[in-house]
């Protein structure tokens, strides 16, 4: 009998997605670099399902019934293209190849055009959920050619999440869609991380010890802000450190790591010119927390309030906190989203926005009662310029405004620092502003650098001569 579907790669993702794969009954042909770790998945869990375990490469192609569907799971980059190398010279044509780690996009647009000129598909995929996803039902982005999503997708549905009978994976777009979408997922995902931080130490200068915040969290999980993230953050927050007895996360070092997936979103945003403010703060964030040199000196020199809040009324203030934390996070999420639809654009992808929020209603680690809301406004408006301008979404951030405004002043008087609280409000002020600043800097490009000007009042171009009669002349009617 030969396997239905091959996983490169037995590390923990491959190797829980194999496992996953074989649960729903596809027989799963399984390698790795080192045998031995294959030769571990088929002693650990080969009773768990059809399992055919190659030592050669050649053997493991040849083990996998045609048009093959091989997915890659190893460590994005080099070992991506190592393994596709290696695969490439016992591929027939129709054959198709998943690369489901987490590739920057542009190497799967790449990859796609070399492998299709090969006559084989490429099909750059997402995968969120970490390794208990990976086993029990992740979220899944698959880019590529509809073709092979017809028939590697019959088999990614089955193994993604549900939400009730609709599979959280969905066919995003060609070549690097799914890698785009799974980086913005990612991007959000760091945003989503830094608000619950914010709102945290917020809590914690109003007085609100670990435990109690553990309670907090808890509370917010059971309404809209419901999320697997908020949740988590209870579990972690009332985690007693099993060395000293105290709060685990009162030990845990204050220096956020990063793999690249946010800074990714942010230069790629930046590259399309769509302001994602939140998770560029939340990059930022991370960076700032590890930069030891600059925190030392800063501790040393730098002077203002000490992070303590006094509340008059402490059940006000995290109802506050919460209203703050769920428009920072609509207004983070609205960039990310925002980031998708002009990319999808940009590249000429065409993304069905209101699928992305779709299949991260479950299975990823974004999952958040959110989603459902997102993808029906995008369901309704598949053109919905600012998801913060959608019918159901501007009403409640109208609603919550004082709040969120009483919070972002507090941090500032407290000293705690909130950068996407903050900017995600100054984001939302800049875009309602009938008017904004940037005329004045119009005025000033205008003056140094001749860029020249636009009026209000009628259409084309301008100069003043600033350092002359300043006088007025048109240098272009459009
Ligand atoms: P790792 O990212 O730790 O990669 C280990 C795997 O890569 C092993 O199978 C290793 O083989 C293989 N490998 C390496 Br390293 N260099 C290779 C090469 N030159 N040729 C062939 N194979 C090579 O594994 P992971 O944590 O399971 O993640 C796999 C992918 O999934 C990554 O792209 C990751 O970004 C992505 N991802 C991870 C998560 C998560 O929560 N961890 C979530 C979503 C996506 P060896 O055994 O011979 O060294």
């Amino acid at each position: 009998e030969k396997a239905n579907i091959g996983v490169v790669g037995m590390a923990v993702m491959g190797s829980n997605l194999a496992r996953n794969l074989a649960h729903k009954g596809f027989t799963v042909a399984i390698f790795n670099r080192t045998y031995a770790k294959t030769q571990q998945v088929l002693a650990d869990h080969g009773n768990e399902g059809k399992f055919i375990g190659s030592e050669s490469i050649a053997d493991f192609v040849a083990s996998i019934e045609h048009p093959r569907s091989i997915i890659i799971m190893v460590k994005a980059g080099a070992a991506t293209d190592a393994t596709i190398e290696e695969l490439l010279p016992y591929l027939e044509p129709g054959d198709i190849i998943l690369d489901a780690g987490n590739a920057y996009f542009r190497d799967t647009i790449r990859r796609e055009k070399e492998i299709s000129a090969k006559g084989f598909h490429f099909v750059g995929t997402g995968v969120s959920g970490g390794e208990y996803g990976a086993l029990t039902g992740p979220s899944i982005m698959p880019g590529g050619t509809p073709e092979s999503y017809k028939i590697v997708g019959p088999m990614l549905e089955a193994i993604s999440a549900h939400v009730g009978d609709e599979p959280c994976c969905a066919w995003i777009g060609p070549n690097g869609a799914g890698h785009f979408v799974k980086m913005i997922h990612n991007g959000i995902e760091y945003s989503d991380m830094q608000v619950i931080g914010e709102a945290w130490e917020l809590l914690k200068a109003a007085g609100i010890g670990n435990a109690e915040a553990a309670e907090i969290f808890k509370s917010w999980n059971e309404g809209e802000l419901s999320s697997y993230l908020i949740e988590i953050t209870a579990d972690v927050l009332s985690q007693t450190d099993p060395q000293t007895g105290g709060s685990l996360v009162d030990v845990i070092k204050d220096r956020a790591g990063m793999k690249g997936t946010g800074t990714w979103t942010v230069q790629t945003a930046l590259e399309l010119g769509v302001p994602v403010n939140g998770i560029a703060e939340s990059v930022f964030a991370r960076a700032e927390s590890s930069h030891d040199d600059l925190r030392a000196v800063a501790q040393q020199t730098l002077q203002g309030p000490d992070r303590t809040l006094q509340v008059p009324d402490k059940d006000a203030f995290v109802e506050d906190v919460r209203q703050a934390l769920w428009a920072s996070k609509v207004v983070a999420y609205s960039q990310g989203f925002d980031e998708i639809r002009t990319g999808g654009m940009e590249f000429g992808w065409n993304i069905n926005v209101a699928d992305c929020a779709k299949i991260w209603r479950d299975g990823c680690i974004i999952r958040a009662k959110l989603l459902e809301n997102i993808r029906k406004e995008y369901s309704a408006d598949p053109d919905l310029v600012s998801l913060m301008c959608a019918p159901s979404i501007a009403p409640q951030l109208a609603q919550y405004n004082d709040a969120w405004r009483r919070v972002v002043s507090a941090a500032v008087q407290s000293g705690v620092s909130a950068p996407v609280f903050s900017s995600s409000l100054a984001y939302y002020d800049m875009a309602r502003a009938p008017r904004n600043n940037a005329a004045l800097t119009q005025g000033l490009r205008d003056y140094f650098g001749s860029h020249t000007y636009e009026r209000v009042d009628q259409p084309g171009h301008f100069h003043l001569d600033w350092s002359g009669d300043r006088s007025e002349v048109k240098t272009s009617d459009d």
